[in-house]
């Protein structure tokens, strides 16, 4: 009589983006002061952010270890404007499971953990101002 499974879960009504998100979430209370190392623009990167849709038009390489992540995408590593705060159209992501946040320091509206591949941002669209990679 209940869709309720042994986790207190109801999996009917819960994606798997709201899970992933309360999971992040917790991880950044403890942990978005200390773990903002992630570097922008640089060679190599684990993921790229396109202004425009279907990785299409300028883009942003990102790079972090696992747990760390870019409190702020719209700066650079030197502190300055890159152009790039609330402009992502749609991700590729090369290596990795990423969040992305509609605000710095891993806050606001997620994305949900996203793996190796190419994402549309739907309802995130020109919104995303913070990444997070969650795991290797
Ligand atoms: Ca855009
Ligand atoms: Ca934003």
């Amino acid at each position: 009589m209940s869709n309720i499974n042994n986790n207190g879960v109801d999996m009917n009504k819960k994606t798997l983006a709201e899970l992933s998100f309360t999971a992040v979430k917790e991880l950044n209370d403890e942990m978005a002061a200390t773990c903002s190392g992630g570097d922008v623009g640089g060679p190599d990167p684990d993921v790229l952010l396109f202004k425009d849709p279907n990785q299409t038009g300028q883009s942003l390489g990102l790079n972090s270890k696992t747990g760390e992540g870019i409190a702020n995408i719209g700066l650079d590593n030197e502190g300055n404007d890159n152009g790039f705060n609330d402009q992502t159209s749609s991700i590729r992501i090369l290596r990795g499971s990423w969040n992305f946040f509609s605000d710095s320091d891993f806050k606001g509206q997620s994305t949900g953990v996203l793996g190796p591949g190419n994402y549309a941002l739907g309802a995130n669209n020109d919104n995303i101002t913070s990444a997070l990679r969650v795991a290797a």
